[in-house]
């Protein structure tokens, strides 16, 4: 098969990068035998992918050894050398270099902050998260000696590719120590949802940690977006679907499935001698029998206890699978120094030995379990055999079997059933989705995937081959360095656009020398400080001056624009000459040379308010000091004289809901200078630029003034030329900044001196 990952590679090579992999386990493993040490390899997934990758681009991989290092654990001296020489010998022939932990940092890394605490609450398991901040301090120390290694490898242009949960904390420490590295950060696991995310003790350490990365990718849509509502209610931070700007530093979101190396599985079915007796033997062994095949790691997120309930009560509602039918369970040990998983071990065990006493017969064992981790060679086999693959996850962030089996199944023989909560499901419509909850409708479903008609059995399992062979491993690994590399240069392009201070007399020098002039104006925060209350920031009579000035000179357009109701900015500016007014963020304007204000889009519906306003009304019983404004297209809550901190805190979570029930819809909920405001997204300022800008009018100086993201609409419609002017702190696309509106008040007071001077000469 010709999969492999080489045009990115090229690519790499001839920009002299290299690529970094670092991942809590190395794709070899040190194994303590009866003579000494033994390598152990790996060839999962993973490996498949990255072994070309760091062949071709001379790269390295770093992870833990899997043991302690000499002395931590009474290892004789010999011992220890011998260890250490396979190290050595890692490092020098497979370009692998283990990191060494202590012996009690990598218990309370490994075992205790990354498997039970991250582990469970990411799985949506919060009830058996077990924290201990000895063991957060353990998780610390791993990922600063993760970082060590790293940096004493890295040449600059690699590019560093960091693996899953156990190195959370690794892209932010890498870049204090790195600032330029190209850092990507991989998740395997799923993103819990922001309901579930807060329970985790040190979450903020955790995102932050994240945000060090250049990249964050996901194995699908739905954890990134649990992941954006994490930030917001956690950190406060807003972001977009496809970015999250870490002030003035990008980072790049994505949603990146990963796939499998389909040849490691095919290559076996068509010719390996092993798989071939294997699987007649079997074929022999269970002739007349239809075989459903499970494979797992024995881990509770993994659904195996629910399956085998599911097992059991399709056995006794369906006498006519008696002996007709065989669960073949195979259940890797893993993580067996933790008490959950010697739990689930022992309840499995007595699951298996009461399926098989009470519901079979001396001629049937319903039930086969293996629990040992099995050759390949021996799996392929299996997976050609089994009429049906059963992937009961419950919570799982892609699950690599179900695809294996679709590997392996290319005439369309065989039937996929798949948890709706494995991240796989996203991709694979095709398969016979479960509730792995709901025992009775899954043994249904079995029911039916052991039944399937020939023609509707090929066609589903025949799309499924077709994807899985496409998406495969090395095309996710290409996606990932490539979108890692535009992250990269779109860094630059931010820095580049960092914006710069205004100076006055800049500005009004280019003013001064323009015969069509543009200025766009927002009210409060701009020309204006907040008031408490929206109807107490009335403009003062030397502001109303000054626009007046400004909008009589008849090379210019002055338009305000504001997040204000039509009604209240006719109540204010309605009698200043030649003045355009936007009102509602965009969603009216009106121009000088007519009476009525428009609308961008008429008669736009607005029964959604009857459902959104009971929810404000009860942030607003819950916070003392807010109220709700109901303008013609939007609603707002205020809370700026509710408890700051208590506002924000209850904001986020009011944005973090809404998101989640407006998704559908035209509506978008955002974060505005000490308000929340529900309003259509067309409703906005870039959107009402075209209007300002008509066919009679082409000026040569365009100038965009203001303080919140409404303003940052109109920053990015902009043309790079214009003069696009924030006020105050914070991450902004403007092109220049003042500190308050003092300031700019000034640079307006300039500009209408300047032509006060020029109509006097
Ligand atoms: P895992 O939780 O390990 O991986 P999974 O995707 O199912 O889950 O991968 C398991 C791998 O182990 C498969 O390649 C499978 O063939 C192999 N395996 C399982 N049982 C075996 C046995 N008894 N003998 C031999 N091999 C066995 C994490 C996430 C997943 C995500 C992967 C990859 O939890 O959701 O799919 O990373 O990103």
């Amino acid at each position: 098969m010709s999969l492999q990952p080489v045009s990115r590679l090229s690519a790499l090579q001839s920009s002299g990068a290299r690529l970094i992999v670092v991942s809590n386990r190395l794709p070899l493993t040190l194994r303590k035998t009866e003579d000494g040490w033994s390598t152990e390899r790996s060839s999962g997934g993973l490996a498949s992918a990255m072994n070309p990758l760091l062949r071709k681009g001379g790269g390295d991989w770093i992870g833990w050894a899997g043991t302690s290092g000499a002395g931590t654990s009474g290892e004789a001296d010999e011992d220890a050398q011998k260890r250490s020489a396979i190290l050595a010998q890692w490092a020098e022939r497979e370009r692998c270099y283990a990191v060494d932990l202590p012996e009690q940092v990598a218990t309370g890394f490994y075992e205790g902050y990354a498997n039970q605490t991250l582990w469970p609450v990411f799985h949506n398991f919060p009830s058996l998260l077990k924290f201990e901040s000895k063991a957060w301090d353990a998780y610390v120390e791993a990922n600063r000696i993760f970082c060590e290694t790293v940096v004493q490898r890295y040449k600059p242009n690699d590019l560093v590719w960091i693996h899953d949960y156990h190195l959370m904390l690794l892209p932010q420490m890498l870049r204090d120590r790195l600032p330029d590295a190209a850092i990507g950060f991989f998740l395997h696991i799923p993103f819990p949802s922001s309901e579930i995310f807060p329970v985790l003790p040190r979450r903020e350490e955790l995102l932050e940690g994240l945000l060090g990365a250049d990249l964050l990718a996901f194995q699908t849509h739905g954890h990134l977006q649990q992941f954006r509502a994490a930030l917001l209610r956690v950190l406060g931070m807003e972001s977009r679907i496809e970015q999250v700007a870490v002030g003035s530093r990008p980072v790049r979101l994505e949603a990146l499935p990963i796939g499998i190396a389909p040849a490691e599985y095919t290559d076996l079915l068509t010719s390996d001698k092993t798989t071939a007796e294997q699987y007649a033997e079997w074929v022999a062994r269970y002739r007349g029998r239809k075989v459903l095949l499970a494979v797992d790691r024995l881990d509770y997120t993994k659904g195996v206890i629910e399956r085998l309930h599911a097992y059991a009560h399709l056995l006794r509602s369906s006498p006519a699978l008696k002996e007709k039918v065989v669960l073949i369970q195979i259940a890797v040990p893993t993580r067996e120094g933790i008490d959950t998983y010697q739990d689930l071990r022992t309840e499995v065990n007595r699951l298996v030995g009461e399926i098989n006493g009470k519901l079979g017969t001396p001629e049937w064992t319903p039930l086969v379990y293996i629990n040992r981790s099995i050759e390949r060679t021996e799996l392929v086999g299996l997976y050609k055999l089994a009429d049906v693959c059963w992937v009961g996850s419950l919570r799982d962030g892609m699950n690599l079997v179900a695809k294996e089996y679709v590997a392996c199944k290319p005439d369309g023989d065989g039937v996929l059933v798949l948890s709706e909560f494995a991240g796989a499901a996203a991709e694979m419509g095709e398969a016979l989705l479960i509730n792995p909850f709901d025992e009775q409708r899954t043994s249904a479903t079995i029911e039916r995937a052991l039944d399937l008609g020939d023609q509707e059995r090929r066609q589903r399992m025949r799309a499924l081959h077709h994807r899985v062979l496409r998406n495969n491993v090395f095309r996710w690994g290409e996606r990932f360095l490539t979108a890692l590399e535009e992250a990269v240069s779109e860094r630059g392009r931010y820095i580049d656009t960092q914006p710069q201070r205004l100076r006055p007399a800049e500005v009004r020098d280019a003013y001064a020398h323009a015969n069509h002039r543009l200025l766009i104006l927002d009210y409060d925060g701009t020309l204006v400080p907040f008031a408490k209350q929206p109807q107490q920031a009335a403009p003062p009579a030397r502001i109303l001056d000054l626009l007046a000035a400004l909008a009589s000179d008849p090379q210019n357009r002055v338009a305000l624009m504001s997040g204000r109701s039509a009604e209240n900015l006719d109540r204010w500016f309605g009698n200043i000459r030649g003045m355009w007014l936007v009102a509602e963020h965009g969603a009216e304007f009106k121009t000088p040379f007519a009476p009525a204000w428009e609308s961008l889009r008429p008669q736009e519906p607005t029964e959604w308010k009857s459902t959104v306003m009971p929810i404000l009304d009860h942030f607003v019983d819950r916070t003392p000091g807010s109220f709700v404004e109901e303008k013609k297209y939007a609603l707002v809550w205020h809370y700026r004289m509710a408890d700051p901190e208590f506002g924000d805190w209850l904001a986020n979570e009011l944005v973090s809901m809404l998101e989640a029930m407006l998704a559908e819809t035209e509506l978008r909920a955002f974060r505005g200078d000490k308000i929340v405001e529900v309003k259509p997204v067309w409703a906005n300022k870039g959107e009402v630029l075209e209007r300002l800008l008509d066919s009679r009018f082409d000026p040569d100086f365009v100038l965009a003034v203001g303080d919140d993201r409404t303003d940052e609409d109109l920053f990015e419609r902009l043309q790079s030329n214009a003069w696009k002017v924030h006020i105050g702190p914070g991450p902004t696309r403007a092109s220049h900044v003042v500190a308050n509106f003092a300031d700019l008040r000034r640079v307006l007071e300039f500009f209408a001196e300047s032509q006060d001077a020029r109509k006097a000469s």
